[in-house]
């Protein structure tokens, strides 16, 4: 399974890389990534299990955090915790993913963001778009084309970002944090 300790952390060169694509069927090595990959976000979002190997509680993960430069992203966006329904909002491995078009209109989370390979807190607003077409190959190399706003959108936006050697500090204002150039952004809580 996939701890910490196999993390890549700011500072190492492979985040700042562009991830190479990857072709399909699936070698039987990058299935097995990216089972890993899901697995590593199940297990973290379960106290027990997270607890008891001192995993961060994920919602995303990309390949070149565990090393691997390639564009593969792994997303389990859980229910609110007052769901009835626990089913996911989104969870999927999303492989050679595009953001085919978006919202004019920009989000932000009131709390900034974190990430897993970013031990330090870095506070700010992280404008992305509020609402994206995502167009990615599943692990059947089937190519989907789906809507997301808010939250998952931003999840999907921040996974994307590592494939493109991008962080999520890249987009806070430097000089005032909590400023955003437009204003018409809408910051989810
Ligand atoms: C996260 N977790 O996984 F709403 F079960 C962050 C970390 C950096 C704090 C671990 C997170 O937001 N947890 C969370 C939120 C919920 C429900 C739940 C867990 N990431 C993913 C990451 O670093 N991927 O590369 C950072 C998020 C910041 C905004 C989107 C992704
Ligand atoms: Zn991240």
């Amino acid at each position: 399974m996939i701890l910490m300790k196999d993390i890549t952390r700011d500072g190492n060169p492979v985040l700042r890389k562009r991830a190479a694509k990857v072709t399909f069927p699936l070698s039987e090595e990058d299935r097995e990534l990216a089972n890993k990959m899901m697995e590593y976000l199940i297990n973290s979002q379960d106290p027990e299990i997270a607890e008891k190997h001192q995993l961060r509680a994920g919602v995303g993960l990309a390949a070149p955090q565990v090393n691997v430069s390639k564009q593969m992203a792994a997303v389990l966006v859980p229910a609110p915790d007052d769901a009835e329904d626990d089913t996911p909002i989104f969870k999927e491995v999303i492989i050679n993913p595009v953001i085919v078009s978006h919202s004019v209109q920009d989000a932000a989370l009131a709390e900034g963001e974190g990430c897993l390979s970013v031990d330090r807190n870095i506070p700010g607003y992280v404008p992305r778009h509020d609402r994206i077409t995502l167009r990615y190959q599943n692990m059947d190399g089937e190519t989907k084309t789906i809507r997301l706003k808010g939250y998952p959108a931003i999840v999907c936006q921040h996974e994307i970002d590592h494939l493109h050697g991008v962080l999520f500090y890249d987009h806070i204002n430097k000089q005032h944090p909590f400023t955003l150039d437009d204003p018409d952004t809408v910051i989810l809580e």
